[in-house]
C-alpha cells in the first residue's frame, strides 16, 4: 500500500535511485482548480488531492509502465492507487505521490501559487536591428522594464541565441553584450533576473552582478565548469532538455517515448546537480519545447506535461512564438504568432506549469488572469479594476 502523507523510505543517495532504470510514471489526470481556489468552497475533498501545493487539484493518475520501448497505461482513482499492490514497484509508486504532492518552496521570495510569467528579452545583435553595443544595451533594458510593466515576474536576458541553426558566441561577446543590461536593470526593477545562459564564466559574473535564476537550455552539460559555476553562485538554476546542440538539432530527431525519456534525462540532472551540491529547493525543470522535437514530440510533450510535476521540482515552459506554432496555424512570421502562444501558455497552466517562458507577457497576462478566475469562479489578481459599466464590452 502506498502512504499518502509521508515517511516513504529513501535510497541512499539520488543518484542511486535514479541509476536504476524507471518502469513506472505517474501522470495527474482530472485536473480542476484546488479547493482553496474555488469560490464557496473551501472543503478540501479526499477524492483529489492538491498539485504541488499549487492552484490545481488531481483527482486520478495515469499509470504509465515503460516496457522496453513501449508502455502500458491505464487511469487509476486515488484511492485504488493508494490501496493497490505495487509489489517491487511499491517504493516508486509511494516517491512518485509524495513528488507530485509536495508544495514547491518559493523562487527567489516568490511564490508559487500562480503561474509565473518570465518574459524574454534577447540581447543578440538582430533582436534591436541596427544599433550599436550602447544602443543595443538601452533598448534592451527599456524592452525589460516594458516587460515588467505589463506583468512579467521574472525577465530572461539572453544575450547568445540558442534557436535551430545558431552558432555559438564566444565568452567575452557574451559577457560584452550581457553585463550592460544586467547593470543597467540594478535598482530599476522588482521582477527576477534570469539569466539565459550555457557559460560558467557567464553564470559567475551575472551571479555577482545580482542574477537571481540560471536557465541553462542545456542543463549545465555544456560548459564542463557550469556545473560547479552554478553550485557555487546558490542561485536557482533551470535545468532544460534538449537533444544535442542548437546547430544540429533539428536534424531528425528520434526517440522511442519523448515524454518518458525527456523525464529520464530531466531526473538524472537534478540528480546531478543535487550530487554537486544544487539544493532541490533551488531547480526548475524544462521539457524544452522546440529543442530537438518535431511537431509531434512537441504535442505529446504538452499534452503529458503534468507527468513532469513527478520530478518534485516546478516546471517551466516555453512554447511562445516557436516553430511548431508557426506549422499548427500556418503563421509564418513568428511574431505573428501571439494568440497560438498564449494558447500555448494556457494550456501549460491548465497542467500546473509554475512558470511560463513568453514573449508577449501583457497578452499572456490577460489571458492568464481571465482563465484563473474562470476555472476558480472568483476575481483573485491584484489587476482587478472594479469597474461595473453599462456596456458589456467598455
Ligand atoms: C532560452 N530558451 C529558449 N527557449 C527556451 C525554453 O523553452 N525554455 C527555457 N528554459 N529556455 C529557453
Amino acid at each position: 500500500m502506498v502512504r499518502w502523507h509521508g515517511g516513504a523510505t529513501r535510497f541512499r543517495d539520488e543518484a542511486e535511485r535514479v541509476s536504476m532504470a524507471r518502469e513506472l510514471f505517474v501522470r495527474p489526470v482530472g485536473l480542476m482548480a484546488a479547493a482553496s481556489h474555488r469560490e464557496g468552497d473551501e472543503q478540501e475533498t479526499t477524492a483529489a488531492l492538491r498539485l504541488a501545493g499549487g492552484w490545481l487539484d488531481f483527482m486520478a493518475l495515469e499509470v504509465i509502465e515503460r516496457r522496453g520501448p513501449d508502455r502500458r497505461s491505464r487511469i487509476l482513482g486515488l484511492g485504488e492507487y493508494c490501496e493497490r499492490d505495487w509489489g517491487r514497484h511499491t517504493q516508486a509508486a509511494s516517491d512518485l505521490l509524495e513528488a507530485l504532492r509536495g508544495p514547491r518552496p518559493r523562487i527567489a521570495g516568490l511564490p508559487l501559487d500562480r503561474p509565473l510569467v518570465m518574459g524574454i528579452v534577447n540581447i543578440t545583435p538582430d533582436s534591436f536591428s541596427d544599433g550599436g553595443r550602447l544602443e543595443t544595451a538601452e533598448a534592451a533594458i527599456a524592452h525589460a522594464l516594458k516587460l515588467e510593466a505589463e506583468g512579467a515576474d521574472i525577465l530572461d536576458l539572453g544575450a547568445e541565441s540558442t534557436r535551430p541553426g545558431s552558432e555559438a558566441v564566444s565568452v567575452d561577446e557574451e559577457l560584452g553584450r550581457l553585463m550592460p543590461v544586467i547593470e543597467g536593470l540594478a535598482g530599476r526593477t522588482k521582477a527576477l533576473i534570469s539569466i539565459d545562459t550555457r557559460k560558467a564564466e557567464v553564470m559567475r559574473r551575472a551571479a555577482a552582478a545580482g542574477a537571481d535564476i540560471l536557465n541553462d537550455v542545456s542543463a549545465l552539460e555544456f560548459d564542463p565548469e557550469a556545473m560547479e559555476a552554478a553550485a557555487e553562485s546558490r542561485l536557482t538554476v533551470v535545468l532544460m532538455h534538449a537533444l544535442g546542440d542548437p546547430k544540429t538539432m533539428q536534424v531528425d530527431p528520434r526517440y522511442d517515448d519523448v515524454t518518458l525519456e525527456v523525464f529520464d534525462y530531466l531526473e538524472r540532472r537534478i540528480a546531478a546537480a543535487e550530487a554537486a551540491g544544487i539544493d532541490r529547493a533551488r531547480l526548475v525543470a524544462d521539457p524544452g519545447i522546440g529543442f530537438g522535437k518535431t511537431v509531434a514530440h512537441n504535442l505529446q510533450l504538452m499534452r503529458e506535461l503534468a507527468l513532469f510535476h513527478a520530478l518534485g521540482v516546478p516546471v517551466l515552459l516555453g512554447a511562445s512564438r516557436k516553430r511548431f506554432i508557426g506549422t499548427l496555424t500556418g503563421v509564418e512570421v513568428a511574431a505573428d504568432r501571439v494568440a497560438g502562444s498564449v494558447g500555448a501558455a494556457l494550456a501549460a497552466a491548465g497542467q500546473g506549469a509554475q512558470i511560463i517562458r513568453v514573449h508577449d507577457v501583457a497578452a499572456t497576462r490577460q489571458a492568464l488572469t481571465v482563465w484563473e478566475a474562470s476555472v476558480s469562479g472568483a476575481a483573485t489578481g491584484e489587476r482587478i479594476r472594479g469597474t461595473s459599466s453599462g456596456s458589456q464590452y467598455s
